[in-house]
């Protein structure tokens, strides 16, 4: 009973790594190339998985979106494309796949809300990804009604953890600030912040989506996209603050508006993921910022080096 991971050297791929027990396969690109059908299939032959946990996905940060839309919509389509058709054929007995709140439409109702997926356009910062990612719910439903497959998708708000993208170009905004943050105070430099520092985000611990993910493998079978949020907000100017004072910087802070704020905010409704687990407790940002800190600090030479 394998369980393949696709995607697995990023981020939440780190995080199921450390937390689960058993026969897991974690592939990375090094396995496979996966918007090559080709590459794929010969992925399944070798492995030979039963259940998929489908984290495979070209991510980044608001800047990179916006530089990058076509390649966001274009190698993300490919990657799932292939990977319901492989899965189909190789008869998986479950396939998880991953959207995130910010696919949701600009104008949707607030909180976000899991039947609103497709009621409008996303927001223009993230078109390529956010319309790619929507395909996923679609995908899943047409595959399960035609094949009988059980195919389910996660809807995490914003993650941020040990092993993310410290690419400071590339990346999302925690890891991007302790980067920052790490070369202003060993520099005595200003740090400089993207934006006004208003918009809101819910952030999300990496290891407690890992913990909702082999939940929901074993317990959830339903086809509605199941949200994963603490539905706790803060701003980018309390997280600048945050992780400037857990990681001792005084520094002067500029914020530099010519840089998108992207979407003001995307809470999102929890309710039917609290019905499920309504004992499960979440990391709180603290606790979260301070051991991905630390894990960056102890990893900052290989970091560099890559
Ligand atoms: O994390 P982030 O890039 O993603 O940006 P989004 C969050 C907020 O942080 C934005 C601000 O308002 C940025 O302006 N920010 C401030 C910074 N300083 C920085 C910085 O140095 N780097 C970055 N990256 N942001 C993404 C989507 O939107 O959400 C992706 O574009 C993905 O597709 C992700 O879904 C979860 O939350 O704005």
């Amino acid at each position: 009973m394998t369980t393949l991971v696709t995607g697995s050297a990023g981020l939440l791929g780190a995080a199921l790594k450390k937390i689960s027990v058993g026969d897991y396969y974690f592939a990375d690109r090094m396995d496979a190339d996966l918007t090559s059908y080709e590459e794929t299939v010969a992925l399944f032959k070798r492995i030979e998985p039963k259940r998929v946990i489908h984290l495979a996905a070209k991510v980044g940060g608001i800047e990179a979106n916006k530089k990058h839309p076509g390649s966001f919509f274009y190698e993300n389509m490919l990657i799932n494309l292939n990977i319901f058709q492989v899965a189909k054929d190789f008869k998986v007995e479950k396939l998880v796949s991953f959207i995130s709140t910010c696919v949701f439409p600009d104008t949707a109702n607030y909180p976000l809300s899991s039947k609103d997926l497709h009621i409008g356009a996303p927001h223009s910062s993230n078109m390529g990804y956010a319309y790619a990612k929507r395909m996923l719910d679609v995908q899943s439903r047409v595959y399960n009604q035609e094949f009988g497959m059980n195919c389910i998708t996660l809807v995490p708000a914003n993650m941020y953890g040990p092993s993310d993208n410290w690419n400071i170009k590339s990346g999302h905004v925690v890891p991007s600030l302790i980067h920052k943050i790490y070369t202003a105070r060993n520099n005595n430099e200003s740090l400089k912040v993207w934006g006004t520092g208003s918009p809101l985000r819910e952030f999300i611990f990496s290891e407690d989506i890992a913990r909702l993910t082999l939940f929901a493998m074993d317990e959830y079978d339903n086809q509605e996209p199941l949200i994963l949020s603490n539905s706790v907000e803060t701003s980018i100017r309390d997280l600048v603050e945050k992780i400037a004072e857990l990681m001792n910087f005084n520094g002067k802070i500029d914020w530099d508006i010519s840089k998108p704020n992207g979407q003001e905010r995307k809470p999102s409704d929890n309710s039917p993921m609290r019905t499920l687990i309504p004992s499960f407790e979440f990391t709180n940002l603290n606790d979260g910022l301070q051991t991905t800190i630390e894990w960056f600090e102890s990893n900052y030479e290989s970091i560099i080096r890559k």
